[in-house]
């Protein structure tokens, strides 16, 4: 099926031409994004037993896809920015030369899609004809990379008319490959806007949309044309008085971006709620009075061991339809299920891998199983998520995932000690990515696996935004993931929440009592609303103080991550850590 706009369209007919040489498929599909469509690819998934019907009384349209064992999660170490100058990428980016990435690259496409069907996935990024939306052409030979993208984009007709005969398009070129993770390879090419993928049919991967397109081409693009391309949820806070304060937050993957996004306030803070606009990315632009943002994404795929009713309700809601599961397990009645979804363990359950499983050995579901899902189903959802100028930010928030050291929440003294936040954010690492969980690396504003230029350039880019808007937002660190010495968490988490987006609420409006400190304002113990916790005085102070002795440690390693970055790591930022060591 040969779509007529694309034929009117060179720069587009000249790209597929050149992968369909290169990959020699034996058919090429345009899709449409029709229903009817997606029903077929679920029918031929269904019959070559690469989906798994789940009981469908319980959870209609909902499928189970197992994928190789070898390819569960985001590969960092085969991930490249290619590009003619290694300095281009930096220090927190592999490389590769754009020269020998493409000859390299080639040769692994080759033949690729042979005894294959080459799939043609038109996507919009953002709001259907908004300004700051962007099209992107991925090309796959995966069936289930159309599905998931089907439910992630905006994807089909509406793409095609939208990009008319331009020639400004992400083109993405994603094949299985042989699923080989010694052939796997993920590469950027930001001159040419162009994403080239194979070996690996995982999400971050596979579906070049995500952080491909959304991130690491987005973010070069955002540096030149003076915006931000964030790896950060948006929502909408509402108080009692129906006032909505719009947050964006960074969080490491896997570290609950999805539940602050969809949180369900308890029934202390029912007049208050949590409005979703996304889950995983933002692209900020300043309208010179204030950033807005939109979230270039149209569902969400979330991590789903760990969601249940307590934790995240509405995720729980969201996913009992039209929802794509990929490495859960199963229980005897067909229903989706992994650790902590429910209070007592099924019977029969079959893990991830489809075996039967016993409980006491390896996890049931692989502990970066993953949940695709229309963002129109969330109850949470906000009427302005399709805003086409997004929504005015009043609060960025970075979550850094620390057992020890910084407190629960601390808010910036101005803009830049703000950058300097999130640039030395640190993070105790997770299973969303290949490699071990729980090291401690830094994470800058939750970018570093996204970034896709040098990350010294990267924070020179942020500071200038400050100064590109007349009501910044103010900048906030929170850290959920406190640990006393027996490893337990401090803080309650999850929909306990609220109440530190309240005093952020509080401090954005003017009100909001706190202390300065080293590290910046910290609310007292009375600010921050602990009613009904049970926390011991002890731990209060944990959670709100600053202790020297590390945060003196600390500013050693951190002095040691700039290094690292080298000579682009800007001055205001050796400036910011200088103030805080003396203040120590
Ligand atoms: O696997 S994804 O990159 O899509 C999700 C994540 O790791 O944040
Ligand atoms: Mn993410």
């Amino acid at each position: 099926m040969l779509s007529d706009t694309s034929m009117e369209n060179l720069a587009l007919s000249g790209f597929i031409d050149s992968v369909s040489r290169l990959t020699e498929p034996d058919r090429i599909l345009w899709c449409n994004g029709s229903e009817e469509e997606y029903s077929d690819f679920v029918r031929q998934m269904l019959n070559d037993k690469t989906l798994i019907e789940l009981n469908q009384e319980l959870y209609p349209k909902c499928y189970l896809h197992r994928s190789n064992p070898n390819d569960v999660a985001r590969t960092e170490q085969l991930t490249f920015i290619c590009t003619d100058n290694e300095e281009d990428a930096g220090y927190t980016n592999n490389w590769l030369h754009s020269i020998e990435a493409k000859a390299k690259l080639e040769s692994l496409f080759k033949g690729s899609m042979k005894g294959r069907t080459m799939y043609i996935v038109p996507y919009i990024m953002g709001p259907e004809s908004s300004a700051y939306s962007q099209i992107g052409i991925e090309i796959t030979d995966s069936p289930y990379v159309v599905i998931n993208m089907k439910i992630m984009t905006r994807i089909g007709k509406r793409a095609l008319s939208q990009l008319g005969d331009s020639d400004v398009f992400v083109k993405g070129i994603h094949s299985l490959g042989d699923v080989n993770p010694d052939k796997r390879y993920i590469c950027h090419f930001p001159k040419e806007r162009l994403i080239m993928s194979i070996g690996s049919g995982y999400g971050g991967n596979a579906l070049l949309s995500k952080k491909c397109h959304s991130l690491r081409l987005a973010s070069v693009a955002a540096r030149e044309e003076k915006w931000l391309a964030e790896h950060m949820l948006i929502l909408g806070l509402k108080s009692p008085d129906s006032k909505v304060t719009y947050i964006c937050a960074a969080f490491p993957s896997a570290s609950g971006k999805t539940n602050l996004a969809m949180l369900k306030p308890p029934m202390k803070y029912s007049d208050w709620s949590v409005l979703t606009l996304g889950d995983d990315i933002s692209w900020i632009h300043s309208d010179g009075e204030n950033f807005r943002a939109i979230n270039p994404e149209a569902g969400l795929f979330g991590v789903a061991p760990g969601t249940n009713a307590k934790t995240n309700p509405n995720a729980l809601e969201t996913i009992r339809k039209n929802t794509i599961f990929t490495n859960v397990a199963i229980t005897g009645q067909g229903n989706p299920w992994w650790e902590d979804m429910t209070d007592s363990i099924p019977s029969s359950v079959i893990d991830w891998k489809g075996n039967h499983w016993l409980s006491g050995n390896d996890k049931a579901a692989h502990p970066n199983s993953r949940f695709t899902t229309p963002m129109k189903q969330m109850p949470s959802l906000s009427p302005e998520w399709e805003n086409p100028n997004g929504v005015p930010i009043s609060a960025l928030l970075f979550g850094g995932r620390r057992s020890k050291l910084t407190p629960l929440v601390y808010e910036s003294f101005n803009w830049i000690h703000g950058v300097f936040i999130g640039a030395t954010m640190g993070a105790e690492t997770t299973a969303a990515a290949v490699g071990d969980v729980g090291r401690l690396r830094r994470d800058p504003m939750a970018m570093r696996p996204f970034c896709g230029y040098n990350i010294g350039d990267y924070f020179k880019h942020w500071i200038d935004m400050g100064t590109r808007v007349k009501n910044p937002p103010k900048i906030f660190h929170v850290n959920w993931f406190r640990t006393d010495s027996n490893g337990k968490f401090l803080w309650p988490g999850f929909r306990e929440n609220i109440r530190v987006l309240k005093w952020i609420n509080d401090r954005v409006n003017g009100k909001g009592i706190a202390v300065k400190t080293q590290i910046g304002y910290i609310p007292t113990a009375e600010s921050l609303d602990l009613e009904g916790l049970n926390l011991a005085e002890n731990v209060v102070n944990d959670l709100l103080n600053v202790n020297v002795k590390e945060w003196t440690q600390e500013v050693d390693q951190i002095k040691e991550f700039f290094n690292s970055v080298g000579d682009k790591l800007p001055k205001e930022l050796w400036n910011e850590l200088n103030k805080l060591e003396s203040s120590l």
